[in-house]
């Protein structure tokens, strides 16, 4: 079986364990956000690519969800003491390496895609990773600029999640770049050969709904089924800050909401947690079913569950 998921960082990675003891025979093809990257000190950081590769590949801090276990911050340490800009990003010593190896395959002319190969060489992730586009998207958010009152200012999506928890008011969520970017080589031939695409508890707004807004992938989607699984658990986040970014696009943070912001031209099958059982998305078939992913046993039950919805 041919699978495909549109995932973010986190719960995307976590719903991925599970989709790998599911369907361990099945063919697991990742489209992977990447809005969500920083330039730092000259160094690329990917955020999501990195959570789903280290998770995947058993070198992710499972506490933390982001970055690598057993991880050191010397070099922060040191930045701070120079006083050096974006001291709020944690860069870790260990996950230093990664960045530094993109850096360099970067400059000699590889494009993301051909660098994430390279570096899932080593992590061995269990599914193939790609990038959503070898072209630059950067998610900046709008907020007010106390600076000078009554202004506004964009500021890159890190910061505004990071540094300000996402506690700023978000006007609006702009994926700058997503309009001329293209799909990664690879993308729209492994949605077309799949028999199935999920889009795991990710970020509705920041993580899936920036993939989709790079050109051809909803458009290879349409012929597809796609079943989705709520991020939004009785009316809350199960974890990071998807309310804060609901909210920027006046969407509600319920799992119906979510399931009918996505829609029946997008999905087939919506499943929810058994809190909001009795949910309904016009066009679309919704189960609820346990969707907390306390470990991979969970999340392993809860692809499943997307599994059977999609009658794969
Ligand atoms: N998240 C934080 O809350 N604090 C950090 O200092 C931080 C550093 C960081 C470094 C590398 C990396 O790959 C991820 C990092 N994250 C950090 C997580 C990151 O902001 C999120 O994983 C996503 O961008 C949001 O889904």
């Amino acid at each position: 079986m041919r699978i495909v998921a549109l995932a973010g960082g986190i719960g995307g990675a976590r719903f991925l364990q599970g989709l790998k003891v599911a369907a361990p025979d099945a063919e697991l093809t990742v489209v992977v956000n990447t809005g969500d990257d920083i330039t730092l000190y000259g160094l690329r950081v990917c955020p999501d690519l990195d959570s789903v590769m280290y998770t995947l590949g058993g070198g992710s801090d499972t506490q933390r969800g982001w970055g690598r276990q057993d991880e050191t911050f010397r070099v922060k340490e040191e930045l701070v003491a120079y006083d050096a800009p974006a001291t709020w990003f944690g860069l870790g010593d260990l996950d230093m390496a990664t960045h530094l190896v993109r850096r360099q395959m970067l400059d000699a002319g590889f494009p993301l895609s051909a660098v994430t190969a390279a570096l899932c060489e080593r992590w061995r992730p269990g599914a193939r990773l790609l990038p959503m586009s070898d072209d630059r998207v950067e998610t900046h958010v709008v907020v007010d600029d106390d600076a000078t009152p009554g202004n506004r200012k964009a500021i890159h999506f890190q910061e505004w999640w990071v540094k300000h928890h996402a506690a700023l008011r978000a006007h609006s969520i702009v994926a700058v770049g997503a309009e001329t970017a293209t799909p990664a080589p690879g993308v729209l031939e492994a949605i077309e050969a799949a028999d199935v695409v999920l889009l795991p508890p990710s970020n509705p707004v920041v993580s899936i709904g920036t993939i989709l807004q790079v050109k051809g992938i909803r458009d290879a989607l349409a012929g597809k089924k796609v079943v989705g699984l709520s991020p939004i658990i009785g009316g809350a986040p199960v974890r990071g800050m998807a309310d804060a970014c609901l909210d920027a696009i006046g969407v509600e943070t319920s799992a119906q909401a979510v399931g009918r912001h996505y829609g029946s031209e997008l999905l087939a099958g919506w499943l929810v947690d058994t809190t909001d059982a009795g949910v309904t998305v016009p066009g679309v078939e919704v189960r609820a079913v346990p969707l907390l992913m306390t470990d991979v046993t969970a999340s392993a039950a809860m692809a499943t569950a997307a599994l059977e919805l999609a009658g794969v």
